[in-house]
């Protein structure tokens, strides 16, 4: 485990925000897909790539009924080390141990990397396992553009993919019998029940929006505030909003990580602002809400200011409750590990709709992910590895 985490330390580091930025199909998530590729095939799993950009590496035939485990290996900007990569990691590593104990496989077997899971590219999370499901157009998405303007089309021909083939994939998702996804755990649920490892029980329905504020650029200094149309107002509007709004239903989140205004300039009043809403609640008439009051008091402030506001939902996902057969006997396999909820979306939360899915989450001593500061113990990633491969063995046995 402490190898396989050491070979990515370097890969994808970000000097200026800390911690790592590795995003669909650029040049750090691509080395890690070579580390991926070369580290399975050590192991004998042959490994395709699916029209999708997604990974596969096989132990076995590829075939129905497969058991399937993994995550993915892209991360946000300024990322920690474990959300996705450990995934990946204690899987090729349960695979060792499965082999070294001399289990075969009674079924297919495969570790899985699915493609750009933080949407830190193109802006759409579980960008690979919706378009494997086809819970997104394959249209859509073709037309998805990075922040530098790159198409996701253009950037998947780069990696040695045909655009045209982006799309749902019956045959793929016809070999997954059982999705099985070790995380590490965004929150500090395992560290207060005092538990190395964890199954997952749901996943909060939660969706982003793009507000985008326009008025009208103008200078700092000569233009007079009576004369101002500042779409930076009704953009700060909205982020205040955002926490007064989930701060009165029970259990929802809102948060504002991204606004950009346009040109940007210290001494310029700017013309335009888009602004990204994450919004998160048990249910979706929770979630609805919350986007619903922000939405009014975006659209509110902008009129107060003489600007307009365009409101795009750019995904949603419903509440994941994972399947209680498949948790209970992975539980019951862990000896009676705890199940608990996540505010954290997955890949697993997609394939949930199509496949029995489940979770296993390993303590993060903080709880703090999506930062550099996110941590795991090198114990509690060893019982992780012991128990996806128990739960391997039990599933594929
Ligand atoms: O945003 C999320 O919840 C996940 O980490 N992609
Ligand atoms: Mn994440
Ligand atoms: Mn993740």
């Amino acid at each position: 485990m402490r190898d396989l985490l050491a070979d990515l330390a370097d890969v994808g580091r970000d000097p200026r925000r800390g911690g790592y930025s590795r995003h669909g199909f650029d040049r750090a998530e691509l080395e890690l897909r070579e580390w991926f590729t070369a580290e399975a095939l050590r192991r004998d799993l042959g490994v395709r790539t699916d029209r999708n950009g997604n990974l596969w590496a096989w132990w076995g035939e590829p075939g129905a009924d497969a058991v399937v485990t993994g995550s993915h290996l892209d991360s946000v900007p300024g990322g920690g080390a474990f959300d996705g990569p450990l995934g990946v990691t204690t899987a090729l590593e349960a695979v060792d141990v499965l082999r070294a104990k001399g289990f075969t496989p009674a079924r297919p077997l495969a570790v899985v990397v699915f493609a750009e899971e933080e949407g830190g590219r193109f802006g759409v999370p579980c960008l690979g396992t919706r378009l494997l499901t086809g819970a997104i157009d394959a249209d859509a998405a073709r037309r998805l553009t990075d922040p530098d303007g790159v198409t996701l089309a253009e950037a998947v021909a780069d990696a040695g993919l045909d655009p045209a083939r982006l799309g749902r994939d019956d045959e793929a998702l016809a070999t997954v019998g059982r999705f099985v996804e070790l995380h590490v755990e965004q929150g500090r649920g395992l560290v207060d029940l005092d538990a190395a490892v964890g199954v997952a029980s749901s996943i909060l329905a939660h969706g982003r929006w793009r507000f985008t504020f326009s008025g009208e650029g103008n200078h700092a200094g000569a233009t007079l505030l009576g004369d101002r149309r500042d779409p930076m107002l009704p953009a700060s509007a909205l982020v205040l909003a955002a926490r007064r709004a989930a701060s009165h239903v029970d259990d929802a989140r809102a948060t504002v990580g991204r606004l950009v205004p346009n040109p940007g300039g210290t001494n310029v009043i700017a013309s335009t602002v888009d602004v990204w809403l994450d919004a998160r609640a048990p249910d979706s008439p929770r979630t609805r809400a919350v986007v619903e009051e922000i939405a009014a008091a975006a659209r509110a402030a902008a009129t107060e200011e003489g600007c307009s506001v365009t409101v795009t939902e750019e995904s949603y996902g419903d509440t994941v409750h994972f399947d209680a057969g498949l948790r209970d006997e992975l539980a019951g396999v862990l000896g009676g590990v705890p199940a608990l909820p996540t505010g954290a979306g997955h890949d697993a939360g997609i394939l949930a709709a199509h496949v029995p899915t489940a979770m296993l989450f390993v303590r993060n001593p903080t709880g703090v992910s999506h930062a550099p500061a996110e941590h795991a113990e090198p114990a509690d990633c060893a019982a992780g590895v012991v128990a996806l491969a128990a739960a391997l063995e039990r599933l594929a046995g």
